[in-house]
Protein backbone atom coordinates (compact mmCIF):
# COMPACT_ATOMS: atom_id res chain seq x y z
CA UNK A 1 0.00 0.00 0.00
CA UNK A 2 2.71 2.62 1.01
CA UNK A 3 4.62 1.82 -2.24
CA UNK A 4 1.09 2.42 -4.21
CA UNK A 5 1.24 5.85 -3.25
CA UNK A 6 4.24 6.67 -3.02
CA UNK A 7 4.04 5.72 -6.69
CA UNK A 8 0.88 7.75 -7.12
CA UNK A 9 2.37 10.82 -6.07
CA UNK A 10 5.64 10.63 -8.13
CA UNK A 11 3.57 10.22 -10.74
CA UNK A 12 1.81 14.00 -9.90
CA UNK A 13 4.77 15.23 -9.78
CA UNK A 14 4.68 15.50 -13.54
CA UNK A 15 1.45 17.31 -14.31
CA UNK A 16 3.15 20.61 -13.20
CA UNK A 17 1.01 23.23 -11.73
CA UNK A 18 2.77 26.78 -12.20
CA UNK A 19 2.79 26.15 -16.11
CA UNK A 20 4.06 30.12 -17.03
CA UNK A 21 8.26 29.81 -16.17
CA UNK A 22 7.85 33.45 -14.99
CA UNK A 23 6.15 31.56 -11.79
CA UNK A 24 8.74 29.57 -11.08
CA UNK A 25 9.77 31.01 -7.37
CA UNK A 26 5.76 30.80 -6.40
CA UNK A 27 6.13 27.24 -4.91
CA UNK A 28 9.42 26.96 -4.81
CA UNK A 29 11.80 24.89 -2.29
CA UNK A 30 14.39 27.13 -1.49
CA UNK A 31 17.35 25.85 0.38
CA UNK A 32 20.14 27.93 1.92
CA UNK A 33 23.94 27.27 1.31
CA UNK A 34 26.48 28.66 4.10
CA UNK A 35 29.11 28.09 1.69
CA UNK A 36 32.18 27.92 4.54
CA UNK A 37 30.45 24.85 5.74
CA UNK A 38 28.63 23.28 3.29
CA UNK A 39 31.62 21.51 1.12
CA UNK A 40 35.49 22.16 0.92
CA UNK A 41 36.95 21.16 -2.34
CA UNK A 42 40.74 21.71 -1.70
CA UNK A 43 41.51 20.70 1.42
CA UNK A 44 41.81 23.84 3.22
CA UNK A 45 39.41 23.37 6.00
CA UNK A 46 36.95 26.03 4.39
CA UNK A 47 34.30 25.11 2.50
CA UNK A 48 34.10 26.72 -1.07
CA UNK A 49 32.07 27.09 -4.88
CA UNK A 50 34.10 24.00 -6.13
CA UNK A 51 32.63 22.33 -3.11
CA UNK A 52 28.73 23.30 -3.40
CA UNK A 53 29.02 22.54 -7.23
CA UNK A 54 30.19 19.06 -6.65
CA UNK A 55 27.42 18.72 -4.33
CA UNK A 56 24.57 20.02 -6.43
CA UNK A 57 22.87 16.65 -7.25
CA UNK A 58 22.03 16.53 -3.49
CA UNK A 59 19.78 19.42 -3.86
CA UNK A 60 18.10 17.65 -6.87
CA UNK A 61 17.71 14.38 -4.81
CA UNK A 62 16.23 16.89 -2.36
CA UNK A 63 13.81 18.13 -4.23
CA UNK A 64 15.02 21.92 -4.26
CA UNK A 65 14.12 24.34 -6.90
CA UNK A 66 16.44 27.15 -5.73
CA UNK A 67 19.86 27.49 -3.31
CA UNK A 68 20.92 30.90 -1.98
CA UNK A 69 24.25 31.81 -1.19
CA UNK A 70 24.87 33.32 1.92
CA UNK A 71 28.07 35.83 0.71
CA UNK A 72 30.78 34.87 -1.12
CA UNK A 73 32.43 38.06 -2.32
CA UNK A 74 35.90 39.22 -1.06
CA UNK A 75 35.99 39.80 2.80
CA UNK A 76 38.20 40.51 5.44
CA UNK A 77 35.55 38.12 7.19
CA UNK A 78 34.96 40.57 10.43
CA UNK A 79 31.47 39.31 9.91
CA UNK A 80 32.17 36.28 7.82
CA UNK A 81 31.60 37.95 3.93
CA UNK A 82 28.72 40.08 5.50
CA UNK A 83 31.23 42.83 5.87
CA UNK A 84 32.28 42.94 1.46
CA UNK A 85 35.33 44.76 0.29
CA UNK A 86 34.23 44.20 -3.32
CA UNK A 87 30.54 44.21 -4.35
CA UNK A 88 31.84 42.62 -7.65
CA UNK A 89 34.36 39.64 -6.95
CA UNK A 90 34.50 36.09 -5.39
CA UNK A 91 36.72 36.37 -2.15
CA UNK A 92 39.74 33.59 -3.21
CA UNK A 93 39.26 31.75 -0.01
CA UNK A 94 35.91 30.13 -2.42
CA UNK A 95 37.05 30.47 -5.68
CA UNK A 96 37.70 32.27 -8.61
CA UNK A 97 34.92 33.81 -11.12
CA UNK A 98 35.38 30.94 -13.18
CA UNK A 99 34.09 28.74 -10.49
CA UNK A 100 31.05 30.86 -9.88
CA UNK A 101 30.17 31.22 -13.57
CA UNK A 102 31.08 27.40 -13.67
CA UNK A 103 28.53 27.06 -10.65
CA UNK A 104 25.46 29.14 -12.45
CA UNK A 105 25.82 27.15 -15.67
CA UNK A 106 25.66 24.00 -13.99
CA UNK A 107 22.83 24.80 -11.71
CA UNK A 108 20.81 26.03 -14.35
CA UNK A 109 21.74 22.66 -16.57
CA UNK A 110 20.25 20.61 -13.25
CA UNK A 111 17.12 23.48 -13.31
CA UNK A 112 18.41 24.74 -10.11
CA UNK A 113 18.07 29.03 -9.53
CA UNK A 114 20.95 30.34 -7.87
CA UNK A 115 20.11 33.42 -5.42
CA UNK A 116 22.86 35.74 -4.17
CA UNK A 117 22.88 37.40 -1.23
CA UNK A 118 23.03 41.08 -1.28
CA UNK A 119 24.28 43.54 1.72
CA UNK A 120 23.54 46.84 0.60
CA UNK A 121 23.46 48.70 4.14
CA UNK A 122 27.22 48.67 4.84
CA UNK A 123 31.10 47.64 3.07
CA UNK A 124 33.86 46.68 4.95
CA UNK A 125 35.85 49.70 5.66
CA UNK A 126 38.11 47.89 4.02
CA UNK A 127 36.48 48.69 0.84
CA UNK A 128 38.28 50.93 -1.30
CA UNK A 129 35.50 53.39 -1.56
CA UNK A 130 35.27 53.68 2.20
CA UNK A 131 39.48 54.42 2.11
CA UNK A 132 39.15 56.78 -0.74
CA UNK A 133 35.91 58.14 1.55
CA UNK A 134 38.27 58.54 4.43
CA UNK A 135 40.49 60.71 2.57
CA UNK A 136 37.81 62.47 1.34
CA UNK A 137 38.67 61.88 -2.47
CA UNK A 138 35.58 62.63 -4.85
CA UNK A 139 32.95 61.43 -5.51
CA UNK A 140 33.97 59.12 -2.38
CA UNK A 141 34.14 61.87 0.07
CA UNK A 142 30.26 61.51 0.79
CA UNK A 143 29.51 57.74 0.33
CA UNK A 144 29.57 56.58 4.03
CA UNK A 145 27.77 58.46 7.14
CA UNK A 146 30.04 60.92 8.38
CA UNK A 147 29.76 63.90 11.39
CA UNK A 148 32.18 65.77 13.47
CA UNK A 149 30.31 64.67 16.82
CA UNK A 150 29.18 67.08 19.27
CA UNK A 151 31.26 68.73 22.12
CA UNK A 152 30.20 68.15 25.48
CA UNK A 153 31.86 69.88 28.48
CA UNK A 154 35.06 70.08 26.29
CA UNK A 155 35.28 66.96 24.80
CA UNK A 156 34.31 65.28 22.04
CA UNK A 157 31.82 62.79 21.70
CA UNK A 158 29.43 60.74 19.03
CA UNK A 159 26.58 62.72 17.48
CA UNK A 160 23.94 60.91 19.07
CA UNK A 161 23.07 58.05 21.08
CA UNK A 162 22.72 55.46 18.67
CA UNK A 163 24.33 52.20 19.38
CA UNK A 164 25.00 49.55 17.06
CA UNK A 165 23.65 46.21 16.35
CA UNK A 166 26.07 43.90 18.47
CA UNK A 167 27.16 46.10 21.26
CA UNK A 168 28.25 49.42 21.82
CA UNK A 169 27.89 53.00 20.08
CA UNK A 170 27.46 53.16 16.43
CA UNK A 171 29.86 55.96 15.74
CA UNK A 172 33.42 55.18 15.58
CA UNK A 173 35.71 58.62 15.17
CA UNK A 174 38.60 58.07 12.15
CA UNK A 175 41.34 59.92 12.95
CA UNK A 176 42.44 60.24 9.71
CA UNK A 177 38.99 62.33 8.67
CA UNK A 178 38.88 63.48 11.76
CA UNK A 179 35.21 62.81 12.07
CA UNK A 180 32.71 59.84 13.45
CA UNK A 181 31.14 57.38 10.75
CA UNK A 182 28.09 55.02 11.33
CA UNK A 183 27.77 51.42 11.36
CA UNK A 184 24.61 49.97 12.73
CA UNK A 185 26.60 46.81 12.43
CA UNK A 186 30.75 46.27 13.54
CA UNK A 187 32.86 49.10 13.31
CA UNK A 188 34.14 47.34 10.12
CA UNK A 189 30.80 47.58 8.98
CA UNK A 190 30.56 51.44 7.91
CA UNK A 191 26.76 52.13 6.62
CA UNK A 192 26.42 53.48 2.65
CA UNK A 193 24.83 56.86 2.86
CA UNK A 194 21.73 56.10 0.58
CA UNK A 195 20.74 59.77 0.89
CA UNK A 196 23.73 59.89 -1.50
CA UNK A 197 22.45 59.60 -5.71
CA UNK A 198 25.57 58.08 -6.11
CA UNK A 199 25.64 55.32 -3.67
CA UNK A 200 21.79 53.76 -5.04
CA UNK A 201 23.28 53.95 -8.44
CA UNK A 202 26.26 51.71 -7.56
CA UNK A 203 23.64 48.85 -5.88
CA UNK A 204 22.21 48.94 -9.02
CA UNK A 205 25.28 48.33 -10.62
CA UNK A 206 26.40 45.83 -8.79
CA UNK A 207 22.95 44.43 -8.64
CA UNK A 208 22.82 44.28 -12.68
CA UNK A 209 26.27 43.03 -12.88
CA UNK A 210 25.30 39.61 -11.08
CA UNK A 211 22.18 39.44 -13.25
CA UNK A 212 23.86 39.95 -16.22
CA UNK A 213 26.11 36.49 -14.87
CA UNK A 214 23.07 35.10 -14.54
CA UNK A 215 21.50 34.80 -11.51
CA UNK A 216 18.23 34.59 -10.32
CA UNK A 217 17.87 36.93 -7.77
CA UNK A 218 19.01 38.54 -4.66
CA UNK A 219 18.01 37.62 -0.66
CA UNK A 220 18.89 41.10 0.79
CA UNK A 221 20.59 41.52 3.61
CA UNK A 222 19.56 43.53 7.19
CA UNK A 223 17.33 45.52 5.39
CA UNK A 224 15.36 47.20 7.81
CA UNK A 225 18.66 48.86 8.61
CA UNK A 226 19.35 50.81 5.05
CA UNK A 227 18.64 54.25 6.02
CA UNK A 228 18.62 56.45 9.44
CA UNK A 229 16.75 59.76 9.97
CA UNK A 230 18.60 62.54 8.45
CA UNK A 231 18.79 64.92 11.70
CA UNK A 232 20.40 62.05 13.20
CA UNK A 233 18.38 62.51 16.31
CA UNK A 234 18.57 60.52 20.04
CA UNK A 235 16.33 57.36 19.75
CA UNK A 236 14.07 57.22 23.18
CA UNK A 237 15.14 55.02 25.47
CA UNK A 238 13.56 51.68 26.19
CA UNK A 239 13.91 51.34 29.61
CA UNK A 240 14.81 47.55 29.38
CA UNK A 241 18.75 48.03 30.23
CA UNK A 242 20.76 50.39 31.63
CA UNK A 243 23.79 49.38 29.89
CA UNK A 244 23.89 52.29 27.12
CA UNK A 245 25.82 50.05 24.88
CA UNK A 246 23.11 47.16 24.31
CA UNK A 247 21.46 47.72 21.63
CA UNK A 248 17.80 46.95 23.41
CA UNK A 249 18.93 50.21 25.44
CA UNK A 250 17.09 52.61 22.74
CA UNK A 251 13.77 52.07 20.51
CA UNK A 252 15.33 51.81 16.97
CA UNK A 253 12.18 54.31 15.54
CA UNK A 254 15.40 56.68 13.56
CA UNK A 255 17.13 53.68 12.80
CA UNK A 256 15.26 51.05 11.73
CA UNK A 257 12.48 50.33 8.53
CA UNK A 258 12.17 54.30 7.62
CA UNK A 259 10.18 55.07 4.59
CA UNK A 260 12.77 55.49 2.56
CA UNK A 261 14.08 51.82 3.28
CA UNK A 262 10.79 50.76 1.27
CA UNK A 263 11.36 53.00 -1.66
CA UNK A 264 14.54 51.37 -2.48
CA UNK A 265 13.40 48.20 -2.14
CA UNK A 266 10.26 49.45 -5.18
CA UNK A 267 13.55 51.01 -7.02
CA UNK A 268 15.62 47.28 -6.38
CA UNK A 269 12.55 45.79 -7.98
CA UNK A 270 12.40 47.88 -11.04
CA UNK A 271 15.82 46.44 -12.00
CA UNK A 272 14.54 42.72 -11.28
CA UNK A 273 12.05 44.28 -13.82
CA UNK A 274 14.54 45.24 -16.98
CA UNK A 275 15.01 41.45 -16.66
CA UNK A 276 11.51 40.35 -16.93
CA UNK A 277 11.50 42.10 -20.15
CA UNK A 278 14.47 39.93 -21.79
CA UNK A 279 12.18 36.87 -20.43
CA UNK A 280 12.78 35.72 -17.06
CA UNK A 281 11.87 36.66 -13.79
CA UNK A 282 14.52 37.57 -11.36
CA UNK A 283 13.42 38.36 -7.36
CA UNK A 284 14.24 40.10 -4.49
CA UNK A 285 13.67 38.33 -0.76
CA UNK A 286 13.73 40.53 2.15
CA UNK A 287 15.67 39.63 5.21
CA UNK A 288 13.68 41.96 8.10
CA UNK A 289 13.29 41.27 11.52
CA UNK A 290 9.86 42.87 12.01
CA UNK A 291 6.47 42.88 13.48
CA UNK A 292 3.81 41.85 11.18
CA UNK A 293 2.74 45.04 9.14
CA UNK A 294 6.52 46.34 9.04
CA UNK A 295 7.02 42.98 7.15
CA UNK A 296 4.12 43.03 5.02
CA UNK A 297 5.18 46.22 4.06
CA UNK A 298 7.52 44.79 1.86
CA UNK A 299 5.02 43.19 -0.48
CA UNK A 300 3.24 46.58 -0.72
CA UNK A 301 6.75 48.14 -1.86
CA UNK A 302 7.10 45.32 -4.46
CA UNK A 303 9.51 42.77 -2.52
CA UNK A 304 8.70 38.90 -4.17
CA UNK A 305 8.34 38.07 -0.55
CA UNK A 306 10.26 39.22 2.79
CA UNK A 307 10.81 36.04 5.08
CA UNK A 308 8.52 35.07 7.21
CA UNK A 309 10.29 34.14 10.80
CA UNK A 310 7.30 33.65 13.08
CA UNK A 311 8.62 29.71 13.62
CA UNK A 312 11.68 31.38 14.56
CA UNK A 313 10.14 34.19 16.30
CA UNK A 314 6.55 33.11 17.35
CA UNK A 315 6.52 29.99 18.91
CA UNK A 316 8.92 27.51 20.68
CA UNK A 317 8.54 24.25 21.54
CA UNK A 318 6.67 24.35 24.79
CA UNK A 319 3.84 26.22 22.67
CA UNK A 320 0.93 25.34 22.45
CA UNK A 321 -1.10 24.44 19.83
CA UNK A 322 -3.17 27.28 19.49
CA UNK A 323 0.01 29.59 19.15
CA UNK A 324 0.53 27.61 15.80
CA UNK A 325 -2.59 28.10 14.54
CA UNK A 326 -2.55 31.98 15.45
CA UNK A 327 0.99 32.68 13.69
CA UNK A 328 -0.25 30.63 11.01
CA UNK A 329 -3.53 32.35 10.87
CA UNK A 330 -2.33 36.19 11.21
CA UNK A 331 0.59 35.77 8.67
CA UNK A 332 -2.29 34.53 6.62
CA UNK A 333 -4.91 37.33 7.43
CA UNK A 334 -2.20 39.57 6.54
CA UNK A 335 -0.30 38.50 3.59
CA UNK A 336 -1.91 41.09 0.67
CA UNK A 337 -4.18 39.63 -1.80
CA UNK A 338 -2.05 37.52 -4.46
CA UNK A 339 1.33 37.71 -2.42
CA UNK A 340 3.05 34.97 -2.20
CA UNK A 341 3.73 33.33 1.63
CA UNK A 342 6.93 31.45 2.61
CA UNK A 343 7.97 29.55 5.75
CA UNK A 344 11.55 29.38 7.30
CA UNK A 345 11.97 27.60 10.16
CA UNK A 346 15.92 28.09 10.37
CA UNK A 347 19.11 29.88 8.97
CA UNK A 348 22.56 30.68 10.03
CA UNK A 349 21.50 33.11 12.32
CA UNK A 350 19.66 30.90 14.73
CA UNK A 351 19.53 27.75 16.77
CA UNK A 352 19.12 24.63 14.67
CA UNK A 353 15.56 23.37 14.41
CA UNK A 354 16.32 20.39 16.16
CA UNK A 355 18.07 21.96 19.35
CA UNK A 356 15.04 24.09 19.32
CA UNK A 357 11.82 22.09 19.03
CA UNK A 358 13.90 18.72 20.08
CA UNK A 359 14.42 15.69 18.10
CA UNK A 360 10.48 14.63 18.00
CA UNK A 361 8.68 17.66 17.08
CA UNK A 362 11.37 19.11 14.49
CA UNK A 363 9.84 16.75 11.89
CA UNK A 364 6.53 18.43 12.46
CA UNK A 365 7.57 22.16 11.88
CA UNK A 366 9.13 20.68 8.67
CA UNK A 367 6.22 19.41 7.60
CA UNK A 368 4.58 22.86 8.24
CA UNK A 369 7.36 24.84 6.24
CA UNK A 370 6.60 22.21 3.08
CA UNK A 371 3.19 21.99 2.74
CA UNK A 372 1.72 25.54 3.89
CA UNK A 373 0.79 27.61 1.00
CA UNK A 374 4.53 28.93 -1.00
CA UNK A 375 7.42 29.20 -0.85
CA UNK A 376 9.50 26.44 1.87
CA UNK A 377 12.63 26.95 2.61
CA UNK A 378 15.47 24.92 4.22
CA UNK A 379 18.83 26.02 5.86
CA UNK A 380 21.23 23.73 4.91
CA UNK A 381 22.13 20.35 7.73
CA UNK A 382 18.33 20.55 8.25
CA UNK A 383 17.55 18.01 5.96
CA UNK A 384 19.24 15.58 7.97
CA UNK A 385 18.30 17.25 11.06
CA UNK A 386 21.79 18.33 11.89
CA UNK A 387 22.09 19.03 16.00
CA UNK A 388 23.55 22.61 17.40
CA UNK A 389 27.42 22.31 17.73
CA UNK A 390 29.00 22.99 21.31
CA UNK A 391 31.90 25.37 20.53
CA UNK A 392 33.95 26.94 23.56
CA UNK A 393 34.68 30.66 23.46
CA UNK A 394 38.67 29.90 22.47
CA UNK A 395 36.77 27.81 18.97
CA UNK A 396 34.27 29.96 18.39
CA UNK A 397 35.08 32.72 15.39
CA UNK A 398 31.72 34.47 14.94
CA UNK A 399 31.65 38.36 15.98
CA UNK A 400 28.51 38.66 17.89
CA UNK A 401 29.92 36.12 20.46
CA UNK A 402 32.98 37.68 20.84
CA UNK A 403 31.76 40.93 21.21
CA UNK A 404 29.66 39.63 24.17
CA UNK A 405 32.78 38.29 25.83
CA UNK A 406 33.03 35.44 27.56
CA UNK A 407 30.13 34.07 29.90
CA UNK A 408 27.80 36.00 26.98
CA UNK A 409 28.88 33.24 24.56
CA UNK A 410 26.78 30.56 24.31
CA UNK A 411 23.81 32.83 24.12
CA UNK A 412 24.79 35.12 21.17
CA UNK A 413 27.09 32.76 19.42
CA UNK A 414 25.76 32.04 16.10
CA UNK A 415 28.49 29.38 15.32
CA UNK A 416 26.94 26.54 16.93
CA UNK A 417 24.22 26.49 13.99
CA UNK A 418 27.25 27.24 11.47
CA UNK A 419 29.42 24.18 11.74
CA UNK A 420 30.69 21.75 8.85
CA UNK A 421 27.64 19.56 6.50
CA UNK A 422 27.91 16.18 7.96
CA UNK A 423 27.82 14.08 4.43
CA UNK A 424 29.18 10.79 5.79
CA UNK A 425 31.58 8.95 8.80
CA UNK A 426 34.67 9.78 7.00
CA UNK A 427 37.50 12.43 8.03
CA UNK A 428 35.66 15.55 9.12
CA UNK A 429 32.47 14.16 8.11
CA UNK A 430 33.16 14.14 4.30
CA UNK A 431 33.18 17.90 4.67
CA UNK A 432 36.86 18.25 3.77
CA UNK A 433 39.99 15.95 3.63
CA UNK A 434 41.61 17.74 6.17
CA UNK A 435 41.12 17.12 9.78
CA UNK A 436 41.00 20.62 11.01
CA UNK A 437 37.90 22.37 9.53
CA UNK A 438 37.40 26.90 10.12
CA UNK A 439 34.68 25.66 12.48
CA UNK A 440 35.09 21.90 14.21
CA UNK A 441 32.91 19.44 13.15
CA UNK A 442 30.03 18.15 15.39
CA UNK A 443 31.35 14.75 16.63
CA UNK A 444 27.80 13.34 16.26
CA UNK A 445 28.74 12.93 12.51
CA UNK A 446 29.65 9.39 13.04
CA UNK A 447 25.93 8.72 13.11
CA UNK A 448 24.07 12.02 12.27
CA UNK A 449 25.03 12.05 7.95
CA UNK A 450 23.45 12.24 5.23
CA UNK A 451 24.94 8.52 4.02
CA UNK A 452 24.00 6.47 6.90
CA UNK A 453 20.21 8.11 6.67
CA UNK A 454 20.07 7.52 2.96
CA UNK A 455 21.27 3.64 3.77
CA UNK A 456 18.74 3.81 7.09
CA UNK A 457 15.16 2.20 6.09
CA UNK A 458 14.05 5.08 8.16
CA UNK A 459 15.87 8.27 9.07
CA UNK A 460 15.21 11.84 9.44
CA UNK A 461 16.24 13.05 5.68
CA UNK A 462 14.17 10.25 4.13
CA UNK A 463 10.79 11.62 6.26
CA UNK A 464 12.07 14.97 4.95
CA UNK A 465 12.09 13.38 1.50
CA UNK A 466 8.53 12.03 1.66
CA UNK A 467 7.60 15.84 2.85
CA UNK A 468 9.07 17.80 0.27
CA UNK A 469 7.71 15.04 -1.74
CA UNK A 470 4.11 16.27 -1.53
CA UNK A 471 5.02 20.06 -2.48
CA UNK A 472 4.34 18.81 -6.11
CA UNK A 473 0.65 18.01 -5.64
CA UNK A 474 -1.59 20.49 -7.11
CA UNK A 475 -3.70 20.54 -3.83
CA UNK A 476 0.04 21.80 -2.13
CA UNK A 477 1.05 24.00 -5.03
CA UNK A 478 -2.34 26.32 -4.91
CA UNK A 479 -5.21 24.56 -3.00
CA UNK A 480 -6.51 26.48 -0.23
CA UNK A 481 -5.63 26.51 3.28
CA UNK A 482 -8.09 25.96 6.25
CA UNK A 483 -6.52 25.74 9.80
CA UNK A 484 -8.58 23.81 12.66
CA UNK A 485 -7.51 23.38 16.70
CA UNK A 486 -9.05 20.06 17.06
CA UNK A 487 -8.26 19.95 21.00
CA UNK A 488 -5.71 22.37 23.45
CA UNK A 489 -2.87 19.80 22.08
CA UNK A 490 -3.66 18.99 18.16
CA UNK A 491 -3.42 21.55 15.13
CA UNK A 492 -4.49 20.44 11.62
CA UNK A 493 -4.55 22.49 8.23
CA UNK A 494 -6.01 21.16 5.26
CA UNK A 495 -4.74 21.52 1.60
CA UNK A 496 -7.59 20.89 -1.18
CA UNK A 497 -8.47 21.82 -4.46
CA UNK A 498 -11.18 20.44 -6.40
CA UNK A 499 -10.62 17.48 -7.84
CA UNK A 500 -7.60 16.87 -6.95
CA UNK A 501 -5.79 14.51 -4.08
CA UNK A 502 -6.74 16.67 -0.66
CA UNK A 503 -3.91 17.04 1.68
CA UNK A 504 -5.23 16.90 5.60
CA UNK A 505 -1.92 17.38 8.03
CA UNK A 506 -2.59 17.15 11.86
CA UNK A 507 0.16 17.95 14.34
CA UNK A 508 0.32 16.74 18.28
CA UNK A 509 2.13 19.49 20.25
CA UNK A 510 1.14 17.70 23.51
CA UNK A 511 2.75 14.41 25.54
CA UNK A 512 0.14 12.45 25.19
CA UNK A 513 -1.37 10.33 22.76
CA UNK A 514 -4.88 11.92 21.15
CA UNK A 515 -7.83 10.71 19.03
CA UNK A 516 -8.94 13.41 16.70
CA UNK A 517 -11.76 13.32 14.41
CA UNK A 518 -10.92 15.41 10.90
CA UNK A 519 -14.91 16.32 10.41
CA UNK A 520 -13.66 19.45 11.53
CA UNK A 521 -12.69 19.96 7.74
CA UNK A 522 -15.90 20.01 5.49
CA UNK A 523 -14.84 18.08 2.59
CA UNK A 524 -13.28 15.68 4.43
CA UNK A 525 -14.23 12.09 3.18
CA UNK A 526 -14.72 9.03 5.40
CA UNK A 527 -11.69 7.37 4.56
CA UNK A 528 -7.86 9.01 4.40
CA UNK A 529 -4.53 6.91 3.46
CA UNK A 530 -1.74 7.94 5.93
CA UNK A 531 1.39 9.20 4.12
CA UNK A 532 4.00 10.08 6.58
CA UNK A 533 4.19 10.19 10.22
CA UNK A 534 7.04 11.70 12.15
CA UNK A 535 6.54 9.67 14.73
CA UNK A 536 9.08 6.57 15.48
CA UNK A 537 6.66 4.27 16.95
CA UNK A 538 4.02 2.91 14.51
CA UNK A 539 2.47 0.45 17.00
CA UNK A 540 -0.84 3.07 17.30
CA UNK A 541 -1.30 3.95 13.50
CA UNK A 542 -0.97 0.10 12.53
CA UNK A 543 -3.48 0.78 9.41
CA UNK A 544 -2.91 3.03 5.90
CA UNK A 545 -6.44 3.62 5.94
CA UNK A 546 -7.72 5.51 8.34
CA UNK A 547 -11.29 6.58 9.27
CA UNK A 548 -11.04 10.48 9.27
CA UNK A 549 -13.50 10.41 12.29
CA UNK A 550 -10.99 8.31 14.65
CA UNK A 551 -7.62 9.81 13.49
CA UNK A 552 -4.82 8.46 16.09
CA UNK A 553 -1.76 10.89 16.49
CA UNK A 554 1.54 10.02 19.00
CA UNK A 555 2.77 12.62 21.29
CA UNK A 556 5.26 15.05 19.75
CA UNK A 557 4.81 13.90 16.55
CA UNK A 558 2.93 15.26 13.27
CA UNK A 559 1.45 13.03 10.44
CA UNK A 560 0.14 13.43 7.26
CA UNK A 561 -2.93 12.05 5.40
CA UNK A 562 -4.10 11.85 1.54
CA UNK A 563 -7.79 11.79 0.59
CA UNK A 564 -8.08 8.82 -1.79
CA UNK A 565 -8.88 9.89 -5.16
CA1 LIG B 1 38.39 25.22 0.51
CA1 LIG C 1 22.17 52.26 7.13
Amino acid sequence: MRTFIALGVLALLYLGVYGDSSDWWKAMSLYQIYPRSFKDSDGDGIGDLKGVESKLEHLVDTKIDAFWLSPIYPSPMVDFGYDISDFKGIDPVYGTMQDFEDLVDKAHKLNLKVIMDFVPNHSSNKHEWFQNSVRKIEPYTDYYMWHPGKIVNGSRQPPNNWVNVFYGSAWTWNEERQEYYLHQFAPEQPDFNYRNEKVVEEMKDILRFWLDKGVDGFRIDAIPHLYEIEDLRDEPLSGTTSDPKSYGYTIHMYTNALRETYEMVSQWRDVMDEYENKGDTRIIVIEAYANMSKTMDYYLYRAHFPFNFGLITSVEKHSKAESFKKLVDTWTDNLPVGAVSNWVAGNHDKSRLVTRYGRNLAPALQIMVHLLPGVAVTYNGEEIGMEDTWLSWEETQDPQGCNAGKGGYEKSSRDKARTPFQWDNTVSAGFSTNPNTWLRVNENFKHLNLAAQKAADKSYYKTFLKITELRKLPAVNKGSLQTRLLNDDVFAFSRELEGETSVYVVINFGYSPETVSLQAFEKVPDDLLLYVTTSDSMDIQSSDSIKSTSVQINPRSGAVFLSKN
